[in-house]
Formats: C-alpha cells, sequence, structure tokens
C-alpha cells in the first residue's frame, strides 16, 4: 500500500482544518509541526498495535532495556524516515510551499540523557525496531531534560529544560497501566500459617507510577516497538498520606530532573529513590504481563530479558527477586536461577569514581525489604565462593561491604552477561577493573563494541553526501551499513573524490551561515573545521585541544607570516553543574576565543567556535561540516566514544589516541587513513602504577610548554585570573592527573600532519572516502544483532508483510 503526494497532501489539509480550522497559509510553524505529527502517527499507530499483540501471540521472548536515561533527540525526520514517507513529505510540502526542515527544528529535543549512555540507549531503541526485534525500553519520565546552556561572560549557565510545556507529541499516557511503587517504612517477617515467612510493610508510602509509551518505529519493515517512561503521581486512595506542600513536592521530584553529572557519583538520596522507582515499576509491570500470557513463572527466562543499562538499574536483580520471592511465593533457589537467567549488564566505565556504591541506610529508607534481599544474596554469595575455595576473592566482589552497596556486583552476580563497550574497554574490565569476576565467572564476560545510527547521522543529518553515495553504491546500504564499504573500490575515482570534497564544502556553508546568524560570527568555509563534541571532562582533554590552540596563537602573534592552514576550531560541550574543574575549561576556551575571534592580526587563519547548549540536533548540523574530528582522552579512559563514529562516517579524519573504539577505527580505516598520537595503554598503566610520571618537569625543560601554560596565568589571556591559575596547578603541581603535558608534542606532530596533508585536497578527500566506507562496521544495528544472539536470545518478528521485500513494506497512511 503505497501512499502518493496527493493522498497526502489531502490528507494532511484535512487535519489542519479538524485540529485548528486553518489554511496552510495561515498556520504557524507550530501548527503545522503538530499536524504533521499527527499525520505520522495515523501511519504508524495500527502498526505499533498489532507488532504489540504479536509478540503475545507468537509468545516471543521479549527484551526489556532498563536506562535511566535515553536521548532521541526529535523524532519527526527519523520516523518519517523510518516509515519511508521522508521524500514523499519533503516532496509534498514544497509544494504546499513549505520547508520541512524548518518545520522540524520547532521540535524540542527529546533530552533525557547526558551523552554517550543515553545516545546509545536510543541507538539501541532505533535498531531493536528497525530488525523487528521485540525490545522495550524502560526509563523515566524527567520533566525536565537536561539542562539548557549559556554562556554568560564566558561562564556556562545552566537554565531549566521544560521541554514538556510544548507537549510532547510522540508520547500516548497509559494510565490503566499504572503500578505502585512503595517506599520506605519498616518491614518484618512474619511466619504463616503454612509456616513460610512473609514480610509485613509498615508505615510505608504508595506512589504511583504511570506509564507514558512512545512508539519507536522501525526502518521500513512495519514493526513498531515501545519506550515505555514512568512519571510518579499521588494515587487518589492516598491524598491522605500526602497532606502537605513539601509532602506532594517530594512525589513530584521523583520524575522531576534527570541528574546532570554523567561522572561524579555524588550519592544523592533522591538519585537512589529514582533508581528505585523506575526499576520497580518496570520489574512489576513486566511481571504483570508475564502472567497474563504465560502459566509459570519457572519459565520467565524463557521469555523474558532485562538488561541493565550501566549500575542505575542494578536494583532490578534485587527487585525481581523481591516480587518473586514475596508476591509469587517462589524458593529462593528457583528465583534467584530465573533472576540469573533473565538479567544481563554493561558496563559504561572503568573510571573508579564514576561506579556507584551506596550506604546500606539510604536504601533502608528507600525500600528496607531491598535491603534484607541484597544482604542475603550477599550471604549466600559468601557461602558459595567458600564452597568454591575461592573465599579470597570475597572481598573484592561482594555486593555489600562496610555497610556500602557495591552495584556493579551487584549486577554482575545477578547476571548471566557482562559486557564492555569496546575491545580494550572489556580487556581492560577482564584484566584490571573487573579482574577477580573474570576469574570467578569467565564465561560471563563478553565484549559489544558499540554503535550509532547510521540512517539518522547520514540520511537525515547530511542528506547531500547521501545522494552521493546512492549514486555510487545504490541504496542497499540504508538497511546494512556494511554495504558502504563498496565506496572502498572506487578510490581512484576523481569526480567521487571531488564530490566527497564539494559536498563537504557546501555542509560547511550552512554551517558558517548557522555560526553567523545564531552567535554573529564570521567563519571561511575554506579553513579547516575541526570539531570536539563531547561531554566536558578532564580525560578527554579538551585542554590539549586547547593548549594548543594558545600555542598557535603565540606563534602567530610573534610571526603573522607563520603558514599554517586557516583551521576554526569547533567545541561542543557541557560540563556537569557540579564540576568545577570542568566549567574552569569552559570559561578558559571561551575567553581564548573572545581573544582571537577579534583579533584582526591573525588574518583569520584561526578562529574558535564554542557552539552553546551542544545536543542532538545541534550535532546533526555540526558533524557533517566537520574535517577533523578530535577524538583525545588519555589511552584506558574512554570506555567506547561514539562521536569518533558519527564524525568518521560523515568524512571527517580523526585525529586520535588508541583509546576505547579509536583501536578499532584505526584498524579498520588503516594507519594511513587516521592520525594517531599519545600514550598508549601499556605506557599509561606503567605511569599510574609506578608513579613514574613528573610533569613539572615538562614545564621545566620544554620551552613551548613552558610558554604556553605561563600564557593561563601572566594576563596573555584577559579575564581567566582563577581559571587560568586552577588549570596551571592542575597540570604542574598536582601532576596532570590525565597526561594533558607527556602528550602535548605528539598531538602538536599529529596536527601538523593534518595541516599538510589538508593541503593536497585530492589525497584529503580520498581519506574521507575510505573513512565512510569503513563507518558502516560501527552500525547499531551490527551492535544490536550481536546483543540478541550472544546476551538476549531474541530472534525478529515476522512481521504482517514478512514475504513482502523490504522496498514495500512503508507505512500506510
Ligand atoms: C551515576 C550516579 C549518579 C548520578 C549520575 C550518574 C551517571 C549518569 C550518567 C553516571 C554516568 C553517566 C553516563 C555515562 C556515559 O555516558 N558513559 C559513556 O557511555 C558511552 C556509551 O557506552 C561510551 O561511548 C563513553 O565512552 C562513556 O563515557
Amino acid at each position: 500500500m503505497k501512499i502518493t503526494t496527493e493522498q497526502f497532501i489531502k490528507e494532511f489539509k484535512r487535519r489542519l482544518t479538524d485540529e485548528y480550522a486553518l489554511d496552510v497559509k495561515d498556520a504557524t510553524k507550530e501548527e503545522l509541526y503538530r499536524t504533521l505529527a499527527a499525520v505520522v502517527k495515523s501511519g504508524y499507530f495500527d502498526i505499533w498495535r498489532k507488532s504489540k499483540n504479536s509478540f503475545d501471540q507468537d509468545q516471543k521472548k521479549q527484551v526489556y532495556y532498563f536506562s535511566i536515561e535515553f536521548l532521541p533527540g526529535q523524532l519527526l525526520k527519523s520516523n518519517l524516515l523510518n516509515m519511508g514517507w521522508y521524500t514523499l513529505v519533503k516532496k509534498a510540502f514544497q509544494e504546499l510551499g513549505l520547508d520541512l526542515d524548518e518545520i522540524a527544528q520547532v521540535e524540542p529535543d527529546m533530552a533525557l540523557g547526558n551523552g554517550g549512555l543515553g545516545r546509545l540507549a536510543s541507538a539501541f531503541m532505533d535498531s531493536s525496531a528497525s530488525l523487528a526485534l521485540p525490545v522495550n525500553g524502560n526509563g523515566i519520565r524527567y520533566k525536565y531534560g537536561l539542562f539548557k546552556q549559556k554562556f554568560v561572560d564566558g561562564y556556562q549557565v545552566e537554565l531549566a529544560n521544560a521541554w514538556l510545556d510544548q507537549n510532547n507529541v510522540w508520547e500516548v499516557a497509559r494510565p490503566s497501566k499504572a503500578v505502585k511503587v512503595h517506599f520506605g517504612g519498616q518491614v518484618y517477617l512474619k511466619e504463616g500459617a503454612d509456616g513460610t515467612l512473609e514480610p509485613v510493610y509498615e508505615n510505608d508510602k504508595v506512589i504511583l507510577a504511570v506509564p507514558y509509551d512512545t512508539g519507536i518505529v522501525g526502518y521500513k519493515n512495519r514493526h513498531v516497538n515501545t519506550m515505555r517512561l514512568w512519571d510518579a503521581q499521588i494515587p487518589a486512595e492516598e491524598e491522605i498520606n500526602f497532606p502537605t506542600i513539601e509532602s506532594r513536592r517530594r512525589v513530584e521530584d521523583l520524575t522531576s530532573v534527570l541528574y546532570p553529572d554523567d561522572s561524579n557519583e555524588a550519592g544523592k538520596f533522591f538519585r537512589l529513590n529514582q533508581e528505585y522507582f523506575f526499576v520497580s515499576a518496570g520489574m512489576q509491570s513486566i511481571i504483570r504481563h508475564y502472567k497474563q500470557v504465560h502459566l509459570s513463572l519457572l519459565d520467565l527466562s524463557q521469555y523474558v530479558s532485562v538488561h541493565i543499562n550501566d549500575t542505575h538499574p542494578a536494583m532490578c536483580v534485587a527487585e525481581l527477586m523481591r516480587i518473586l520471592l514475596d508476591d509469587e511465593k517462589l524458593s529462593w533457589e528457583d528465583a534467584w536461577k530465573q533472576t540469573v537467567q533473565v538479567m544481563s549488564y554493561t558496563n559504561h566505565t572503568i573510571m573508579a569514581e564514576a561506579l556507584e556504591k551506596w550506604p546500606l541506610y539510604m536504601l533502608e529508607k528507600v525500600q528496607p525489604r531491598l535491603v534484607q534481599i541484597i544482604q542475603e544474596i550477599d550471604r549466600r554469595y559468601a557461602l558459595e565462593l567458600e564452597a568454591k575455595g575461592q573465599s579470597q576473592l570475597l572481598a573484592s566482589t561482594r555486593p555489600v561491604k562496610d555497610n556500602m552497596i557495591y552495584m556493579a556486583n551487584l549486577a554482575i552476580i545477578g547476571s548471566h552477561s557482562v559486557n564492555g563497550v569496546a575491545k580494550l574497554h572489556t580487556e581492560l574490565l577482564k584484566q584490571d577493573v573487573l579482574k577477580d569476576f573474570y576469574t570467578l565467572y569467565p564465561e560471563r564476560f563478553n565484549n559489544k563494541t558499540n554503535g550509532i545510527t547510521v540512517r539518522r547521522w547520514l540520511e537525515i543529518a547530511n542528506p547531500s553526501l547521501t545522494k552521493t553515495i546512492d549514486r555510487v553504491i545504490g541504496t542497499k546500504w540504508h538497511y546494512d551499513a556494511k554495504e558502504l564499504h563498496k565506496l572502498a573500490s572506487h578510490v581512484s575515482d576523481k569526480r567521487l573524490v571531488d564530490a566527497i570534497g564539494q559536498v563537504k564544502y557546501q555542509n560547511k556553508v550552512r554551517f558558517a551561515k548557522y555560526v553567523k546568524a545564531t552567535m554573529g560570527l564570521e567563519i571561511s568555509p575554506k579553513a579547516i573545521f575541526d570539531v570536539q563534541v563531547k561531554r566536558l571532562h578532564a580525560y578527554k582533554r579538551q585542554l590539549l585541544n586547547l593548549l594548543r590552540i594558545i600555542q598557535l596563537y603565540l606563534n602567530l602573534k610573534q610571526n603573522p607570516a607563520l603558514d599554517i592552514y586557516p583551521r576554526v576550531f569547533i567545541f561542543g560541550a557541557k560540563a556537569a553543574p557540579s564540576y568545577h574543574y570542568a566549567k574552569s575549561i569552559i570559561k578558559c576556551i571561551n575567553e581564548v576565543a573572545d581573544l582571537i575571534n577579534h583579533d584582526d592580526s591573525l588574518n583569520d587563519k584561526l578562529k574558535v567556535v564554542f557552539v552553546e547548549d551542544y545536543r542532538v540536533s545541534l550535532a546533526e548540523k555540526i558533524i557533517p561540516a566537520a574535517d577533523v574530528s578530535e577524538q583525545i582522552s588519555t589511552a584506558t579512559k574512554e570506555a567506547s566514544g561514539t562521536s569518533n563514529m558519527k564524525l568518521m562516517l560523515n568524512g571527517a579524519l580523526t585525529v586520535a589516541t588508541l583509546d576505547g573504539a579509536n583501536i578499532e577505527i584505526k584498524d579498520r580505516v588503516g594507519e594511513d587513513n587516521i592520525f594517531i598520537f599519545g600514550l598508549q595503554k601499556e605506557e599509561v598503566l606503567d605511569y599510574e602504577q609506578n608513579h613514574g610520571y613528573h610533569s613539572a618537569d615538562y614545564y621545566q625543560n620544554d620551552p613551548a610548554i613552558h610558554r604556553v601554560l605561563d600564557a593561563l596565568v601572566d594576563g596573555s589571556i584577559p579575564h581567566i585570573q582563577a581559571e587560568g591559575r586552577e588549570i596551571f596547578d592542575s597540570l604542574v603541581r598536582a601532576n596532570d592527573e590525565y597526561f594533558v603535558l607527556r602528550d602535548f608534542e605528539d598531538y602538536l606532530r599529529a596536527q601538523n600532519e593534518v595541516d599538510q596533508l589538508y593541503r593536497n585536497q585530492t589525497q584529503w578527500n580520498k581519506k574521507c572516502l575510505i573513512n565512510i566506507a569503513n563507518a558502516g562496521y560501527f552500525s547499531s544495528d551490527d551492535t544490536i544483532r550481536n546483543y540478541a544472539e550472544d546476551i538476549w536470545q531474541v530472534t525478529p518478528t515476522v512481521s504482517e508483510n514478512g514475504k513482502v521485500s523490504a522496498e514495500d513494506a512503508r507505512y500506510p497512511l
């Protein structure tokens, strides 16, 4: 059932009249956006219903992906693309005198995540739906998304992001599917008539968890999955227990704000409440649904898989045990067997300060019954190790120690699978961070290198590159991104290589216009666009980039004729509001930008653009315009990274350390098509273990470093008195934790190679082409296929049109 432009226009106009009593010419962008969204929903809602029903009818095993963050960005274009409507609607809008791009920009980003982890969860949702895998998202419907970032005098200021004020057109509230979550109070075990122990709850508070579902549209396959986000409300019959404004606010607060910290686990009581809230709501609704479809909970693991995205939902282990023991009366042994078979866990960091641990007394206040269960898990775990003669590994692996709960330990003991997110990261987990667990349970460990939504980052973000690629290798890559590799055999095709350069240039022109319009700053699309976009973190080393910029500036001031290829440095980064050091780096970058951008004597050889409020929709503008991708974290610190993949896919060349997925990118494109520099894993570990690094020596003995660091504190850069000093001290007096000074010289060497190579556009563009050709290996479709096969053991559903060729599997009107 194909739809035509005429049909679409008719339907669109009808809706606009029904909803607003307006003609196209009189409607605002918002009204047009809402109307289009309504038409789009009418195109997939019936399929959504059928997909859901088919899971139960076919008794499919289903996956529930628990993540405290999801970061989908805007959904209009990706829904249109996945429905097979994108080109058609674009054309129809042109006929109506409308610009789809403009109207799509009205949609506020769904920014319910901080960065990589949340974006990965959303990429996985898209890929699961596109592979017709029965995967459900489970998370929190934050009333306020990640803060909006503004710069005031170069300082980051955080503003509330009330994204729901404009109404979220994609969600459906399902109050009939609400569940009750119990908080606080006391619990004791009472012997029942049959001699079994039953928990008795007293003085607990009941909060209603109301689900809001969003359809996740699969790519041209008539399959729609569900992302379920929970909202907290006071149950009608409990009004009496929430008499004060304060007590009512505490309930609202549960789903009010996303914690804007993406590393430093602050141990906030509220965060623990959020974690229990979405874990309990999700687990309860899974079991309730399971019982409607299946007979015995002893078969649970045949039909249900629960994925724990980082440790934030690790309480899933204990909550499922609670439900199976207390509500369903399973024996401990039966319940535990099912739990371990059901659960799987992904680790996203090796940084100690980001590994969650919570004081027992805090969880006691959240849900005392979980404390009992976790202590019992701990007690039995100790017995098990003793029986195996491995008690020496107990202290480092047990879930409860010194009255703290170690969430990673709980997740690992309670799961049959533990994975890292890139080869190096998984190796480090096995050899270092989780070594003792690896000794105990080697079969649980596996790697799943991250991936990205290739369709969003090419077809939506970079339509001109998409067209160029389609012309050469066709469109099969839209389904299987590895097909992009066919481009590699065209490196000698001069016309293609030139076209890659022209497309990039046009994208740079477009981004330059955006910068001019939003920041009033003029940048030349002829310059190298050098991009570092990611959260601001010491280990990601935006500072290394900044020090080089300062050096270039000083060199140019000394010698204006210096032969450097003009460069525009582009940063996008938010810092956690409590992360003082990261905010100081933002301030310094902004002041250096101000200094450089207003200095005419530099002859436009240097510009620095720090975009405000980096987010998914802005990434879609920046990444297609990038020439250089900065992936310069200290080796061993970046678990994987995903901006590295998006940028290579869009034909940027990478300057990288051998860290995270950069290593796998290098292995794919080959050493000649990437700029590698810096300390390697072994050297970093050796420095760390043997305290062999003395950063002050680099300041003392390297005149270039000396001069750059002095500029931070001698007034050469105005307005950074405190921040410049803070950064100087971190590098010289606090021994430079992330080896910035150690890697500086080699970084300069790599960047000088970039400078030279860019002068030969043909050679440069060839390397871009090779990067694009190899980026298909980082598609989240393939990552998800591996999760489905190795960890979840789920298979695609055969949709109603299972026999229809994929091209005809568009969504009906
Ligand atoms: C934990 C406790 C309390 C408050 C906040 C948090 C918290 C929140 C978010 C801790 C960590 C995060 C996010 C981490 C994250 O985004 N990690 C990144 O995950 C990506 C996907 O696997 C990787 O590519 C990145 O390398 C990794 O840094």
